[in-house]
């Protein structure tokens, strides 16, 4: 009798856990980029579970629906945690059009937890400007010349990859700025050349077999 309630002890506990993993993976795979910071961004314990963190109790409080999480425009626009960029753009998707199932938005590298107000995105951020435009273009840079940042505008007509990187005149890689999916729309995109030298740079923008190329001036 011992025995047997020992190993239903250890079955309970067993299927408690195994729960617990499978409402985690599945809270994670509801938000863009959600398996980036895992568990740690909704809880204050990385682990998961227990005490939520001001991203958590956001979602908990209003974007549920049957345990779903309900990613959305209203979701994105919010900054849960305080530290002066939207859910969206710490997740890599500014305008919350990403839906469960999706490739996953941006660039990795740049997800920032939406919980955690001593984590923000790089010096390099993107956003989409809601313009729905009627060609592939790549704006000129302003201002320029630039000293040490400057905004790039470009416009994707099909979602798909889109890659814009810049380049010295060399040819060597300096920043890549945009590396990923992304859904037809028009973008700007902020980068700040902290440590690099003064001089021409070039920018260029692949999106669906369509490449362009522009100059910029970093004048220190
Ligand atoms: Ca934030
Ligand atoms: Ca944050």
């Amino acid at each position: 009798m011992r025995g047997f309630s020992f190993l239903f002890v250890g079955l309970l506990i067993t299927s408690f856990i195994g729960t617990q993993l499978i409402s985690r993976d599945w809270r994670v795979a509801q938000i863009p980029n959600g398996s980036k910071n895992a568990c740690a961004n909704c809880h204050v314990s990385p682990a998961g579970g227990g005490e939520r963190n001001n991203f958590g109790q956001t979602v908990e409080n209003g974007f549920l629906v049957n345990g779903n999480v309900m990613w959305d425009a209203a979701l994105a626009q919010l900054d849960s945690d305080g530290d002066g960029f939207s859910n969206g753009t710490e997740l890599q998707d500014p305008s919350g059009t990403w839906r469960t199932g999706q490739p996953a938005p941006g660039v990795l590298a740049n997800v920032s937890n939406p919980g955690d107000p001593t984590s923000t995105p790089p010096p390099t951020s993107v956003k989409e400007t809601g313009e729905m435009p009627l060609s592939f273009s790549l704006s000129d840079n302003f201002p320029n010349p630039f000293n040490p940042s400057t905004r790039i505008r470009y416009s994707v007509i099909e979602a798909g990859n889109v890659r814009l990187e810049v380049y010295n005149l060399t040819g060597e890689k300096v920043f890549t700025l945009v590396e990923g999916y992304q859904s037809a729309g028009s973008y700007e995109v902020d980068v700040t050349f902290a440590s690099a030298p003064s001089g021409l740079y070039l920018y260029r923008l692949e999106s669906g077999g369509n490449v362009m190329v522009k100059k910029m001036n970093l004048l220190k």
